[in-house]
Formats: structure tokens, sequence, C-alpha cells
């Protein structure tokens, strides 16, 4: 299997990450591509998305979530989306969470780059707001230490995006227990090398 990846994008490292607690990394190729302007991509995901994991017979899996439940049933042991319950509903919502966050946080950096005059009143107040109460509530209930489930894997690669793109915002100041928790996890050897760049 293939994953179509951009090395700046937060949901291409979720599953980078996933893919790496899992042990599966080395049965994973990287294809890395500019998600707006390779043709080949919208071949595979009509959405010309990354990520996008490219199969052995060819057929493609998009959507991060997807690729990293479906990457977990690859695993010898299986760990990152538990069986139907609170738990699995518990880390979903986190993964929904993270994501929508990234998302924002994506949103935000593109309004940014945009001239005065194309810039729509209120949305970079909208997606600050959106990212700064996810990091809220993921201070209200930070993850576990130890090994991490896919909502956890799904915060750590929100967070890695924002220090990345917004470096110096001071989001830590307020969130005590999430900045510790990121600074172990950030240790992982799976958050090492899927490292976003460090100028791009
Ligand atoms: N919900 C998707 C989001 C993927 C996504 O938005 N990827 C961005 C890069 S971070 C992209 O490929 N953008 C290109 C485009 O929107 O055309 C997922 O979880 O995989």
């Amino acid at each position: 299997m293939k994953l179509w990846y951009a090395p700046t994008s937060p949901f291409a490292r979720k599953v980078r990450i996933a893919a790496h607690e899992l042990g599966l990394s080395s049965r994973m190729g990287l294809l890395k591509v500019d998600p707006w302007t390779d043709p080949r991509l919208r071949a595979l995901n009509p959405l010309a998305k990354v990520p996008t994991l490219e199969l052995a017979d060819g057929s493609a899996l998009y959507e991060s979530a997807l690729i990293c439940e479906y990457l977990d049933a690859q695993a010898d042991t299986p760990r990152l989306f538990p069986a139907p319950g609170p738990a699995r509903w518990h880390t979903l919502l986190r993964q929904g969470l993270a994501d929508g966050a990234a998302s924002a946080a994506g949103r935000l950096l593109a309004e940014r780059r945009k001239p005065d005059a194309e810039r729509v009143p209120g949305m970079e107040a909208r997606f600050q707001q959106a990212i700064d109460a996810a990091l809220d509530a993921l201070e209200k209930d930070v993850p576990p230490f130890g090994d991490p489930l896919i909502g956890d894997i799904a915060a750590a690669s929100f967070i890695g995006y924002l220090d990345f793109r917004f470096p110096g915002t001071g989001w830590r100041a307020t969130r005590l227990k999430l900045s510790a928790w990121f600074d172990v996890f950030s240790a992982r050897p799976s958050m090492i090398e899927t490292a976003h760049p460090t100028a791009s």
C-alpha cells in the first residue's frame, strides 16, 4: 500500500503516526504530492485530497479517519479503535474534535494569506474561536499518557499543526495539562519521524 501525502498536512500526519504506532510504516510506501496541482491524485480520489491510501489492487481509500481504521484492521493487534461502546464513542468524538480544529487552523491560515480586499469579515475570528475552544475542551479532558487511541493521535496531529503554522501563540499558558501531555507525546518515535518540515 502507498500513502499519497503532503508533509504539511495534519491529516496525512495523523495517518503516518497511526501507521507507525501500529508497526505498519515499513509496509506503507509514501508518495509526496501537492494536492492542489497534481492531476494524478484526482484519478484515485475524486476530492483530490491528501491523505489518500492506494491499495495493492489499485483501488484507493481516502478520509484520514477511514484510512486509520483500515490500518488498524491490518495490524497484528488492532488497538486504535475500540469495539462499539463508550471508549469507542469517546475516542471517535476526540478524533472529530481534533480533525475539525485542524481544519479550522488550515482555513485560518488560508484566510490570513489572502489579500486584505478578499478577506471575509469575521471569518478569522470564527476559525480562531473553534481552535481555542477545541484546545479548552482537550484541556478539560486531556488524553492519557501511554499507548494512544485514534482520538489521541488526532489531538497530537492538530496541536503539532498549530505549532507548525502558528508558532508562539502561547496556547500552553492556560492549558498546562494538555501542554504536558503534548510534550510527552511529541517524544514518541511516531511523532519524531513524521514531524512537519521546519520551513514551508
Ligand atoms: N477530511 C479529510 C481532510 C483532508 C484535507 O483537507 N486535506 C487537505 C490538506 S491538509 C487537502 O488535500 N486539500 C486539498 C484540497 O482541498 O483540494 C481527511 O480527514 O482526510
